[in-house]
């Protein structure tokens, strides 16, 4: 039995009832093999059994009252994974399906995400149950007040750095981040995603969707190939799924589908933007309205279909485990060259295997997402100097990091015998800056 099967059985013993944990601790530690071969040491200083166990997790309680007058409980929750490289990073997801395994599959991810960066952030998420769907602007207030005035206390700019994620946007993060410096009486930069008014970074808001096919351009020239003329696929129509659709676009690809959790829309002649954006950023309605503008569109109920539309190019920018083994069949029957995922996981780790079989080219979450806490490790910067960027400036960081990764990734499937999985490129180069850094810094 090898070091990393030993310590995967512990985690799946340890931590029963959390299946998203266990499937992206699996993937992270299979693909390490190659490299615990070679370093030794790793498990002698036991650092696959500190990595997989978060450094802190706390649970709480989020008291509010609705418009109603009710007394309503959500739980609220931050996992500090892992500290090595830096102050705990990432996000906070206000979602009813949220609870410990997910927030946790969310941190482990992260650290390894963090470290191919190349800023000095480390790994953490948080978040709750909370349902902001259809909750008026004073009910968010009062619940994302409540969260922090429990939260406060756990966090801080040189402790941890919380950000946005599904559910927590602009709006979320401006009423936490008032909470905070009431509290604290301090104003530091505590939260990224910041208004720009108030502390955040131009390109933060962008950052994660333009990120995805700035990695993904990388990855698609390095095999000869362009966004130029293709046809995307986009799942989602959230904060990465609009603005990967909308850098896509400026490639000179079109996007031809979007989604909500209800349906998702086709568009053959291409999505128009200003229309999602009107819909979701600012009205906060349904994708099926989309259709009324454009009524050569389809709409169709429900969202696993969505990988059945021909298409060249796929961005799941929704959640994870939206595509399946059956979906990536569709993809690869329909001619698709390549998956880039802006979600967390939203590949399962059977249509992986089916992408790989099949040669689709496959950029991994914890890169091809990185631009979004890349931005926010700017964002940071900018508020220790108290000096902020242009936009030009930071895009141009931000290509720059993407590029990077691309290079990094790939450069460590190769010297690790796996050239071309990026998957496995991804994991062993984040993994080896953390795992140093905690072999440097004892057994803490
Ligand atoms: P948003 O809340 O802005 O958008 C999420 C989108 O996904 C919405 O269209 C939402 O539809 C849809 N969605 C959510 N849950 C489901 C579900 N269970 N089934 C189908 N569709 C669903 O979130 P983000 O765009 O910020 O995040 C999307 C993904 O990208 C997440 O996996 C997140 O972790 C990841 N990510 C985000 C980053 C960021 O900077 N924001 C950075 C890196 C990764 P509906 O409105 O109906 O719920
Ligand atoms: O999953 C992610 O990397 C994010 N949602 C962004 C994290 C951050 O802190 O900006």
């Amino acid at each position: 039995m090898s070091y990393a099967y030993e310590v995967l059985q512990e985690v799946i013993a340890r931590n029963p009832g959390e299946p998203e944990f266990h499937q992206a601790v699996k993937e992270v530690l299979e693909t390490l093999e190659p490299l615990l071969k070679v370093r030794k040491d790793y498990q002698r200083a036991g650092i696959l059994e500190r990595i997989v166990e978060p450094e802190r997790q706390i649970i709480f309680r989020v008291p509010w009252v609705d418009d109603q007058g009710k007394v309503q409980v959500n739980r609220g929750c931050r996992v500090e994974f892992n500290s090595a490289i830096g102050a705990y990073k990432g996000v906070l997801r206000f979602h009813p399906s949220v609870y410990l395994g997910i927030i946790k599959f969310l941190g482990f991810e992260q650290i390894f995400k963090n470290s191919l960066t190349g800023t000095p952030i480390g790994g953490g998420k948080g978040g709750s149950d909370f349902n902001p769907k259809g909750r008026s602007d004073g009910e968010v207030m009062r619940f994302c007040q409540s969260f922090m005035t429990e939260l406060y206390r756990h966090i801080g700019p040189d402790t941890d750095v919380p950000a946005g994620d599904i559910g927590v946007g602009g709006r979320e993060i401006g009423y936490m981040f008032g909470q905070y410096k009431r509290i604290k009486n301090a104003f530091e930069g505590v939260l990224t995603g910041k208004g720009l008014i108030y502390g955040g970074s131009l390109v933060r808001k962008e950052a994660t969707g333009y990120g995805l096919v700035y990695l993904v351009n990388e990855m698609l020239i390095d095999n000869k190939r362009s966004f130029d003329g293709s046809t995307v696929s986009i799942s989602g129509s959230g904060n990465v799924a609009i603005y990967a659709a909308e850098k896509a676009t400026q490639l000179g690809a079109k996007v031809v589908t979007m989604s909500d959790s209800n349906g998702y829309i086709y568009d053959a002649d291409g999505i128009n933007l200003d229309t999602i954006k009107l819909l979701k950023e600012v009205n906060r309605e349904r994708i099926s309205e989309y259709i009324i503008k454009h009524p050569s569109a389809e709409y169709h109920q429900g969202c696993s279909a969505i990988w059945s539309v021909p298409c060249d190019i796929a961005l799941p920018c929704a959640t994870q485990n939206e595509l399946d083994g059956e979906s990536a069949k569709l993809l690869i029957g329909n001619g698709c060259i390549a998956v880039g995922e802006g979600a967390n996981m939203p590949t399962t780790p059977e249509a992986v295997n089916i992408l790989k079989e099949g040669k689709v080219l496959f950029a991994p979450a914890k890169a091809a997402n990185a631009g979004g806490v890349a931005t926010s490790a700017l964002e940071m910067s900018q508020n220790s100097i108290r000096l902020s960027w242009s936009f030009e400036e930071v895009d141009q960081k931000l290509k720059d990091i993407m590029v990077d990764i691309y290079k990094n990734i790939s450069e460590a499937a190769k010297e690790y015998g796996c050239e071309g999985d990026l998957v496995a490129g991804a994991n062993i180069a984040g993994f080896i800056k953390v795992a140093d850094a905690m072999l440097a810094q004892g057994i803490v």
